[in-house]
């Protein structure tokens, strides 16, 4: 291995710090998707990849318009930069479509089959905008089930989308737990269930990992509209993983990266000269 694996790196740009490869939607307000992501993979210093699946013209409170980059692309785009970067974790965020979803899963997988390789490859199944706009054309949840999940190290749904995906309701702490188990059950991946919109005193969520479930809980930050955090969570999870951190270790880094992130947050209206404003102070 170490003879082999010297010489494949050495084909590869970025040996020296670390690399972690987004493929995801663009927020044009820059708050969510890949600008969030690089974002996040900066601050945590890791070299950010993207390979772009959609365009979405929208600002925090309201999804204007969204158009896809062909699934061709998007395949060019991933199978370039894993054939010559060294990536450390790939994760997915909105990926829009059926056929794109289907496009991400089978070039990952044939990339890693030539590198004789696995990547740490964490799956953020965005399907909802927290303004409530849908982001997933019709068909495109069945092809996560069917082509994506599988592949995937951990799976990072919201509520909402666990409730989606087992079509069930998820109310309590109890039904959580249920419901990440019943997830890491069913698609053979580990959960990071993600129970921010319980709204208690803690924002808690719980991983279900190797048949264990851990806990990790911060303080709820509130009377705050967020966009973007569940983007900036699995960036930051993901650039924990690139960087070589454990994934419990990733976690619990990357949940007081958001934390810090919601504290520190940039205040939102949809006046220019009140951003303007927000800005300067
Ligand atoms: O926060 C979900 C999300 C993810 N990715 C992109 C988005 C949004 C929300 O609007 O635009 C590109």
């Amino acid at each position: 291995m170490g003879k082999q694996s010297s010489r494949r790196s050495s084909r590869h740009i970025g040996a020296t710090v670390p690399v972690a490869l987004t493929v995801a939607g663009s927020d044009c307000s820059a708050g969510a998707g890949i600008q969030a992501d690089l974002k996040t993979f900066t601050a945590l210093g890791v070299y950010g990849l993207t390979a772009v699946t959609c365009l979405v013209a929208e600002v925090p409170r309201k999804v204007s318009r969204i158009e896809p980059v062909t699934a061709g692309m998007v395949r060019e785009q991933i199978g370039v930069l894993l054939e010559n970067f060294r990536v450390g974790a790939i994760k997915t965020g909105l990926l829009y479509s059926a056929e794109i979803v289907c496009a991400v899963a089978k070039t990952i997988q044939d990339s890693e089959k030539k590198a004789a390789r696995s990547i740490p490859f964490v799956v953020d199944p965005v399907m909802i905008a927290t303004s409530g706009d849908n982001l997933l054309e019709p068909g495109a949840v069945e092809a996560y089930e069917n082509n994506l999940f599988p592949l995937a190290t951990l799976i990072t749904p919201n509520l909402d989308e666990a409730a989606l995906l087992l079509e069930t309701v998820i109310n309590d702490r109890r039904q959580m737990e249920s419901a990440a188990k019943a997830l890491a059950k069913r698609y053979h991946a580990s959960i990071l269930l993600k129970g921010g919109h319980l709204r208690g005193a803690n924002a808690i969520d719980l991983l279900f990992h190797h048949g264990e479930l851990t806990e990790f809980s911060a303080p709820f930050v509130r009377g705050v509209e967020t966009h973007g955090t569940g983007c900036t969570y699995s960036a930051a999870i993901t650039a924990g993983l690139a960087s070589g951190f454990s994934l419990e270790q990733a976690i619990k880094r990357a949940k007081k990266f958001v934390t810090g992130s919601i504290k520190r947050r940039f205040h939102w209206t949809s006046k220019s000269s009140d951003i303007l404003d927000a800005l300067r102070h």
